[in-house]
């Protein structure tokens, strides 16, 4: 569908040829995604509307964007491998940036499509370790990357305390009248806010280390090799900023190791021969460089990440979904559900958890 607002935002950025098509694609639940088609070989592009609500500084943004790309693909070439489908490549807007601003003040961005699969569940534990794998190769790439000097998109954005903070707001708001339905949800959360700090406290005392992270580490971003099935590389950086391995692998463990979609309760569960395999291809390749103490956490990381989205999703529900894209209106209310569930199962099966890290974690 090629609208007036698409027509306009793809003749902000320098693409070849004439635009003949554009289709809506992907399953974020912030920015909206499209392929655009031009007729020239090699004609295909992705534009994406960053959301605004989410994201108050877009040039910033890009930024961190860009100089993660940047670093990825020269590690890339000292490997002697190709950045060609391995790190995404952005257009410039006409202005010569990376960002076009609509009339409504609305922000875009545009990178050359790369071919293959998207999932939003693995459908292998051969996938699965390629996931593991393809973020543990972006911890080690971007291992002495500078981390301080990238921006914080969203301030606070793996802060748990924080967010249980704003969560609590939200119930003392109500301002979508619904904190009266959800009692017992709202009691989950109470009952957990004492070990919500488990990591910034860490990451503050210096106890785990401060890197660069992706933060939104799901099984949706991640591009696999339709030929081979191997993984090409990792998509969505919005939110690359200095963090905690622990949110990445956490946020791996939550959509790759867990029995049904994100927002299905009905049969929510972990599968530890799922965290295996993720364990797995994820320390092969980070293993090396990763300290010891973080190795050891990283089971915490499931724990609290996915404490945080389950949070998340029931403070935009309280507040009436301004946050989260929906689909229906209890949309964040199964989601919050189907993430609660799902953190049980995990507090359960923690010291399985552990007991498996421990036999992949490189020898001292
Ligand atoms: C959002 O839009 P998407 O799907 O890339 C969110 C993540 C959540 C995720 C839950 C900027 O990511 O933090 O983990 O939904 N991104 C932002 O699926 O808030
Ligand atoms: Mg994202």
């Amino acid at each position: 569908m090629l609208n007036e607002e698409l027509r306009a935002a793809a003749a902000g950025f320098s693409f070849p040829g004439r635009l003949t098509d554009a289709e809506e694609i992907g399953t974020g639940h912030v920015n909206r995604t499209w392929c655009l088609t031009f007729d020239q070989p090699r004609g295909r592009y992705i534009l994406q509307k960053l959301s605004a609500q989410a994201f108050r500084h877009p040039e910033q943004v890009m930024e961190n964007a860009r100089r993660v790309c940047q670093h990825i693909e020269g590690c890339l070439a000292a490997m002697g491998v190709s950045g060609e489908d391995r790190v995404l490549r952005f257009m410039p807007a006409r202005d010569g940036g990376l960002l076009f601003c609509d009339e409504a003040g609305g922000s875009w961005r545009a990178y050359r499509y790369i071919d293959g699969l998207c999932f939003l569940q693995a459908d292998s534990l051969d996938r699965l370790r390629e996931m593991g794998r393809a973020f543990g190769q972006f911890q080690r790439l971007l291992r002495d990357f500078p981390a301080g000097e990238l921006y914080e998109t969203i301030p606070f954005f793996h802060h748990t305390p924080r967010r249980y903070e704003a969560f609590r707001a939200a119930v003392e708001r109500d301002a979508a009248g619904r904190a009266a339905g959800v009692r017992r949800e709202i009691e989950f959360f109470s009952a957990r806010a004492d070990g919500l700090d488990a990591i910034v406290r860490r990451l503050e005392s210096g106890e785990l280390p401060v890197r660069a992270v992706h933060n939104d580490a799901k099984v949706s971003n991640v591009l696999f090799d339709a030929a081979d099935g191997s993984a090409l590389l990792l998509l969505d950086l919005d939110t690359v900023m200095p963090g905690s391995s622990l949110y990445d692998f956490g946020d791996i463990v939550r959509t790759g190791a867990s029995t049904a979609a994100e927002d299905e309760p009905r049969g929510m569960a972990l599968d530890l021969e799922r965290f295996r395999v993720l364990a797995e291809g994820y320390l092969q390749e980070a293993g090396e460089a990763l300290a010891a103490p973080e190795i050891r956490l990283l089971p915490l990381g499931a724990r609290v990440i996915t404490c945080e989205i389950a949070m998340r999703f029931l403070t935009d529900y309280l507040d009436g979904d301004v946050y989260f894209r929906v689909a229906t209106p209890e949309h964040n209310l199964v989601r919050a559900r189907a993430q609660m569930k799902l953190l049980e199962d995990i507090e359960r099966k923690s010291a399985a958890m552990d007991a498996i890290i421990a036999e992949y974690a490189p020898a001292p």
